[in-house]
């Protein structure tokens, strides 16, 4: 299965969380990574009393069943120390599993395509940066939720790797 991943983070120097976490994505056993976008560097959605963010999106070939997927990306986060101090409020470490295939989950755990994706700049141009001609399941092609997504501050970071 071909599965897209959502990385994001701003607090305790993001960028680097956002670079080992990829690294980390990658030590997962029965994963291989495929893609990976560039660093984004995006304002908060949500309170604006807290710091901008980093984004990225992966892209990762797996036979592991999205739950046990799921399960591995929880452990990465715990491993960053993930702190969440409050709903939409600032975090060290967030993965979000997107897409899976074309399929539709809806689990209590895991809703796929993640509900974000079209109305998040920081997911669906990192997410177009690495695979322009996806079709979200329910929502048409990538091209077309771009047309109506505003940037909102999203700009890319050069980094030097
Ligand atoms: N805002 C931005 N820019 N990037 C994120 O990854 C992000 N993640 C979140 C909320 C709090 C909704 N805002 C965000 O979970």
């Amino acid at each position: 299965m071909r599965v897209y991943i959502g990385l994001g983070s701003n607090l305790e120097q993001p960028q680097q969380q956002i670079l080992t976490a990829i690294n980390d994505i990658q030590t997962i056993a029965g994963l291989e990574l495929v893609a990976r976008s560039s660093l984004y560097h995006s304002p908060p959605m949500g309170p604006q009393d807290q710091p901008d963010y980093i984004n990225a999106v992966v892209a990762v070939e797996t036979a592991l069943a999205p739950l046990e997927l799921l399960d591995a990306l929880q452990q990465i986060e715990q491993s960053h120390g993930r702190v969440r101090k409050r709903h939409w409020g600032e975090r060290t470490l967030d993965l979000d599993i997107l897409l899976v295939d074309d399929k539709v989950i809806e689990e209590p755990r895991l809703t796929v395509p993640h509900p974000g994706i079209a109305e998040r700049a920081f997911v669906a141009y990192p997410l177009a940066e690495i695979a322009p001609d996806l079709i979200v399941p329910g929502k048409g092609l990538l091209v077309d939720i771009l047309a109506n997504c505003p940037l909102d501050g999203l700009e890319k970071v050069e980094t030097s790797l």
